[in-house]
């Protein structure tokens, strides 16, 4: 690293002289996330101290078991969020529906989608988690805020990006113009450019799904992987290594770095549902970020990024990273489809 830091602050105002693509309002969005991120990884690190483990005693929409760091995330983005006068609404994993800006407060141009904290399984375990988010523009200005606002599909976002609550706590962004990691200097309380113009390699030996699973898959997610386990002696010709961390921003932010597919694809467990993981505030923003890093990410058939959302919470398989790689993968679910 350079001995000149540039901070987060210093990057967003040179970005906007240098391209004019960050209007002030979404200026403010990014450091007030940013700053949110931070209170979120004071509360990460306390652990055990702080009395944040464990879980809530409650269920989200989807379901699922909440803990109290799902909460707590939670009611810190909105805090964080709602008085700047950059926000008109907010949505998150953990809310049923939309949070709409207050009356007492002035209502901006851009709409927040966020995972407050993904890969809650891994909280009490002390393993690496994180906030997703994504951020689009209230594109009607005709009448009040509803949830129709939010359904666009992920190519219009504005901005997205994570914050990795890992060994260290990293922020990655894109604006669409490139991704960038800022790192937090605890000491200094700030976030600091750590690397710039992520690249994804276009090919890689690692693949990241939950092989637990793999009785349930379809055609060709099982020939894919089959092909990776046969190593040298099998059609790839090359061995293949494995990853699963079970939270989707630390296996993201492994591909961002060294390259890597990720997948989380429709399974026979829950046929009705398209997959696991949420398309507005999971698969879109990391599907920005990947795109930004020259990676690529389908459904296993389309761009994910040129899907129109017709609910908040609805779900979607992903295929995502290493462009040779995904690009596979997607060419065998075509070529299952054509024969079927
Ligand atoms: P969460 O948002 O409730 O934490 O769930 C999403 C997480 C992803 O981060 C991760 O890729 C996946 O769920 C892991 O699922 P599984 O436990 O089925 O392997
Ligand atoms: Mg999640």
């Amino acid at each position: 690293m350079s001995s000149k830091r540039i901070s987060l602050t210093q990057y967003l105002v040179e970005q906007q002289r240098e391209h004019g693509h960050i209007p002030g309002q979404l200026r403010l969005l990014i450091e007030v996330v940013a700053r949110a991120c931070k209170r979120i990884a004071i509360q990460v690190n306390k652990g055990e101290l702080g009395d944040v483990l464990g879980t809530a005693g409650s269920e989200n929409v989807q379901g699922e078991v909440q803990k109290k760091l799902d909460i707590i995330a939670n009611e810190v983005l909105i805090e964080a969020n709602e008085w700047g006068g950059h926000l008109a609404a907010m949505g998150s994993e953990e809310m049923d529906s939309i949070h709409v800006v207050p009356n007492r407060y002035p209502q901006g141009e851009y709409l927040l989608l966020f995972d407050p904290l993904d890969g809650s399984s891994n909280i009490d375990v002390n393993v690496s988690i994180g906030t997703i988010f994504s951020v689009l523009r209230k594109v009607n200005n005709q009448r009040g805020i509803s949830e129709e606002d939010f359904l666009q599909p992920g190519k219009q976002q504005a901005a997205a990006g994570y914050c990795i609550y890992g060994p260290q706590t990293t922020l990655v962004l894109t604006v669409g113009d490139g991704v960038a990691m800022f790192t937090l200097d605890r000491e200094q309380g700030s976030w600091v450019l750590t690397q710039e113009n992520v690249q994804i390699p276009a090919d890689t030996k690692e693949f990241a799904i939950n092989m637990s699973n793999m009785r349930h898959w379809d055609a060709p997610v099982k020939r894919y992987i089959d092909e990776c386990l046969a190593g040298k002696e099998g059609p790839r010709g090359k061995d293949f290594n494995m990853r699963w961390i079970a939270s989707m921003v630390a296996d993201v932010h492994r591909i961002l770095t060294r390259g890597g597919i990720f997948m989380y694809p429709w399974d026979k467990r829950e046929p009705e549902k398209a997959g696991k993981l949420r398309l507005m505030y999971e698969a879109n923003p990391m599907g920005f970020l990947v795109e930004q890093a020259g990676g690529m990410v389908t459904n296993g058939r389309q761009r994910i990024l040129d899907l129109q959302p017709t609910k908040l919470h609805e779900r979607v398989a992903v295929v995502l990273g290493s462009k040779n790689e995904v690009e596979r993968v997607t060419c065998y679910h075509l070529e299952a489809d054509k024969q079927a």
